[in-house]
Order: structure tokens, then sequence, then C-alpha cells
């Protein structure tokens, strides 16, 4: 069997969920390597020394350090192209980058409100409402997917973490104003997709042999 590209992963990091349903989605399987941020291996602090995850080293020897960058190399290997089709439009764009932009910064605060008490935790959460929640309610209205007729990979790049967001308060979050990204909440969280994506493998080590993903 040819080696399979390896992918540097943490199972819980948005990012690396978003690069796992697009390789998960285009079918493209790599060998998974599940990764203890506090105990980093020295594969891959050889590869990507700032050693975020995920990392993907292709069976070239590319390495590729952004979650973003990976998803579209998983998608232009896809036999269905819907994702990449779907997603080519400039809302979706507009969207992922107030995601990984003003949404994120917010999002760190609203979820941990003790490491930055300048400001009120709600003060925080409004902020990310701002930024992001209400441009995608609005986007998520006509259709129910940023893709229009279909899910595309700005909808999977942005729901990991709509779906922290939302998780910092459940109660409050049920009972918010925005029906459309609720239920584009819920259908992503109950998807196979996701669920598969969200197997847990254990921490590798050195000489384990490849875990294949998709499994
Ligand atoms: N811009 C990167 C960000 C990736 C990132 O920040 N990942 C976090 C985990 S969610 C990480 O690896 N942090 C490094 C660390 O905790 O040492 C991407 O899109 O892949």
């Amino acid at each position: 069997m040819a080696a399979l590209p390896i992918l540097y992963s943490f199972r819980r990091c948005p990012y690396a969920i978003r690069a796992r349903l697009a390789l998960s989605h285009a079918g493209v399987a790599v060998a998974l390597r599940e990764v203890d941020l506090k105990r980093k291996p020295a594969e891959l602090l050889a590869v990507s020394p700032r050693a975020t995850v995920p990392v993907l080293v292709t069976e070239t020897g590319d390495v590729l350090t952004q979650s973003l960058d990976i998803m579209h190399w998983a998608l232009v290997q896809a036999s269905n192209t819907d994702w990449l089709q779907r997603g080519d439009g400039a809302t979706t764009r507009q969207l992922v980058n107030a995601n990984d932009g003003d949404f994120k910064h917010w999002l760190d605060r609203y979820k941990y409100p003790e490491r930055h008490p300048d400001r009120a935790q709600a003060a925080y959460r409004d902020e990310a409402v701002r930024c992001l929640i209400e441009p995608l309610e609005a986007a998520l209205l006509a259709s129910g997917h940023l893709g229009g007729g279909g899910p595309c990979w700005g909808d999977a790049a942005v729901f990991p973490f709509v779906r922290q967001f939302a998780a910092v308060d459940a109660a409050w979050w049920a009972q918010a104003p925005w029906p459309a990204t609720q239920g584009w909440l819920t259908r992503w969280l109950d998807s196979a997709l996701f669920a598969a994506c969200m197997h847990k493998y254990p921490v590798w080590q050195p000489g384990d042999g490849p875990q294949r993903f998709p499994g």
C-alpha cells in the first residue's frame, strides 16, 4: 500500500474538525496522528515549528499548516465538487474571514472571561454575535446553507466555531433569536459526517501503524 498523507490532528480543535470534515466529505484517506498539544511530537515540530494543528504532509512531502488550505487540498481531489462549487460566493468568503478573525477573537474571550476581566462575559458574547452570528443568520435564512442548495466548504469551516460558541451557555443559545443558525447547527451536530469526524483515536506514538482516516 502506498504511504498515505499524514494529518496531525487534535480531536476537539475547531480548525482540525473543519479539516477532517473536508477530508471525510472528499473521501480522501490520510494517516491520522492524534496530537497531545502539551507534548507535541518531534515529528510534527520537524515539519512545522509553530506546530499548530491541523498539519497535513502530502505524499510528496508538501506541508500544509493552515486548515483552510487542507480543506481546499482535499476538496479539489474529490469526485464530487459540490462543496467547492456551492461555496464560490463572496458571502461565504466574508463569513469565513469574519469567523477566523474577529469572531475567534471574541469567542476566546467569551469562553474564558476570567482571563480577560476588563469586560463582562456578556459584552464579549455581544461582540461575537455582531461580527458573525447576525450575518450568518441573514445568510442562512435564504436556504439553510451557506452553499445555497446544500452545504459547502464554508458551512464546514464555520460550524465547529459556532458549536463552541453555542456550548458556552447552551440554555442561553436555545432561547436566542436565530432560528436559521440554530437549525443549521443542530443539523451539523446530528450529521453522520460530524459523528465520523469525532471518533476518538489514541494519541499517536512514533512506531504506531497508520491510523486510516476516514475510518
Ligand atoms: N490558522 C491555523 C490555526 C490552528 C490553531 O490555532 N490550532 C490550535 C488548536 S485549536 C493550536 O494548534 N494551537 C497551538 C497550541 O495549542 O500550542 C489553522 O487554520 O489551521
